[in-house]
């Protein structure tokens, strides 16, 4: 069983309190690792180092060694990326091509694109005229925030925890990060990645631990805490934006989301099929960015139906290290407490299930894993909680449309606003909606298609403020402006 300690001023560290808690695989409930859960003390002393390091050698690098640095980092994550790998499957359970192909290589690429912006970024200058006609010139410059509060979820928790981190750090700012208590594991290995490759030391810490009453609060509230940048559910932002209040703290949040897919019957009918099924299935369904409600245009609805039904009914469940397998557990048993209760709530509202809608039979060295069936419902109103409320669950409702303005309005009656996909062969049609859908990220013909460039993030209750590309400098980095008389 691993023993994850917390990592500060570049040592691992466990409490003072001696209080631990365990962590449990999903794939089969047994205990894998033994977290010291960080206390006051031990987020006191993280901030401390975080902040010290920023007026040692940490403040003082010039830009260029700063990104000679983070493109070490994501060297050093390619060179362990089998740790990395192996790492993130213990604490997720999900499939090992998840990993390689997505979650991992994002990690490292989260350094380096923000290393390389950091790099190239320009400031703004204006000449100004004065009475003396000799004029004024004013120029910004950027300075690091001071110490981030990184609160990061568990559903990818490597790539949207270095998604903060890399930016946060290229801008020379230094961190605190709280992972989730379900995934701690590869936030611990890039403290030794951080060692390896020189890091100063206070740059980078993590503490370990809950929410509330524990280190996520602690950090939250913390007065020498400069700016908190969250990912996590919409009601966790809403208790963070109070304490942040404290002190008129900086906040940056990616938050819930109840995704419309909507499907024209002019799409790629096979492309629209395989799209929906990654959008509302990858990673179990645990995806921010994930459809849960689908809206097909009437002509192709029950063809539409049963081939996702076909798609679905072939998933493959099992180990994550096993050949063949594509489909994971639940992160856990509350968390699977929580998606069933759903499915109890779909039954009560009259769904008709098309297919899934309880716990699948598993081998018994399996079977106390958090393991739920793939499940889609029609025939629910639009006023369901199961198409209100966010799941975050392997499921999705499916509902016909007769016109573009009926689908927009359905996709608009939300109070979230984090994204959509589109499937047509349509373009004036595909910018006509994208338009008018009220969401941070539209995709068309595709979906979680990422360039680390763009800005991410939601609208309404799905988050505040933009972080990608130099949307992330608005946030980890505070510009000035200054006025030279000539
Ligand atoms: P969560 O809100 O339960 O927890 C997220 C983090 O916040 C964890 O580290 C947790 O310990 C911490 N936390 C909880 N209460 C806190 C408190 N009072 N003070 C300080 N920290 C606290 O979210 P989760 O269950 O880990 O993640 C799933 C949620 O995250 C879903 O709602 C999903 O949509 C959302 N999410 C959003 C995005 C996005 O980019 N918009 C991305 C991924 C996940
Ligand atoms: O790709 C990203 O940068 C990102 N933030 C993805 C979010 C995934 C949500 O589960």
């Amino acid at each position: 069983m691993r023993q994850i300690d917390n990592f500060i001023n570049g040592e691992f560290i466990a409490s003072g309190s001696g209080r631990r808690f365990e962590k449990r695989s999903p794939v089969d409930n047994q205990v894998i690792a033994s977290i010291a859960e960080a206390g006051q003390a031990e987020v006191d002393q993280a901030v401390a180092a975080a902040k010290n390091a920023l007026s040692g050698e940490w403040g003082q690098i010039s830009t260029n060694e700063r990104v000679d640095l983070l493109y070490g980092v994501a060297d050093e994550i390619t060179r362990r990326f089998d740790d990395f790998v192996s790492a993130e499957m213990a604490d997720t359970g999900q499939p090992r091509h998840v990993m390689t192909h997505a979650f991992i290589p994002r990690g490292a690429a989260n350094f380096k694109v923000f290393a390389d912006i950091i790099k190239n970024v320009p400031t703004e200058s204006f000449h100004m005229d004065t009475p003396d006609g000799k004029g004024a010139l004013n120029y910004g410059i950027r300075v690091p925030k001071g110490v981030i509060g990184v609160i990061a979820p568990w559903n990818a928790p490597f790539l949207l925890m270095t998604w903060k981190v890399g930016p946060a750090l290229a801008c020379g700012n230094t961190v605190v990060v709280k992972p989730s208590e379900e995934t701690p594991l590869t936030a611990t290995l890039l403290g030794e990645v951080m060692n390896k490759v020189g890091m100063p030391k206070g740059v980078y810490n993590v503490v370990n631990g809950f929410g509330p009453d524990s280190a996520g609060e602690f950090v939250t509230r913390h007065n020498d805490v400069d700016a908190i940048t969250f990912t996590g559910e919409t009601r966790t932002g809403s208790t963070i934006m109070k304490a942040a209040s404290d002190g008129i703290r900086d906040v940056s949040f990616e938050m819930g989301g109840k995704n419309a897919g909507i499907v024209f019957a002019d799409c790629d009918f096979d492309k629209a099929v395989d799209g929906i099924f990654r959008s509302a299935f990858l990673n179990t369904g645990q995806v921010c960015l994930g459809t849960e409600r689908v809206y097909v245009e009437r002509p192709i609805f029950e063809k539409f139906v049963a081939a996702l039904k076909d798609k679905v009914e072939s998933v493959n469940l099992g180990r994550p290290t096993d050949e063949g397998v594509n489909y994971g557990p639940l992160i856990s048993q509350e968390h699977r407490g929580k998606v069933l209760s759903y499915y109890q709530k779909a039954k009560d509202d009259g769904a008709t299930i098309v297919t899934g809608g309880g716990i699948p039979d598993m081998p018994a060295e399996l079977a106390e894993g958090a393991w739920i069936q793939p499940t889609i419902w029609t025939d629910l109103p639009e006023s369901s909680a199961i198409i209100q409320e966010e799941i975050f669950g392997p499921c999705c409702h499916i509902r016909p449309f007769d016109s573009e303005a009926e689908v927009i309005d359905l996709a608009n009656a939300s109070d979230y606003g984090l994204s959509t996909t589109i499937w047509t062969e349509n373009l004036t049609r595909a910018h006509r909606v994208a338009a008018r859908v009220e969401v941070g990220i539209t995709w068309v013909n595709s979906w979680f298609l990422r360039d680390l460039r763009t800005a991410f993030g939601g609208a309404k209750q799905s988050g505040i403020g933009r972080e990608g590309g130099v949307h992330s400098l608005e946030f980890y980095t505070e510009m000035r402006n200054v006025c030279i008389k000539m």
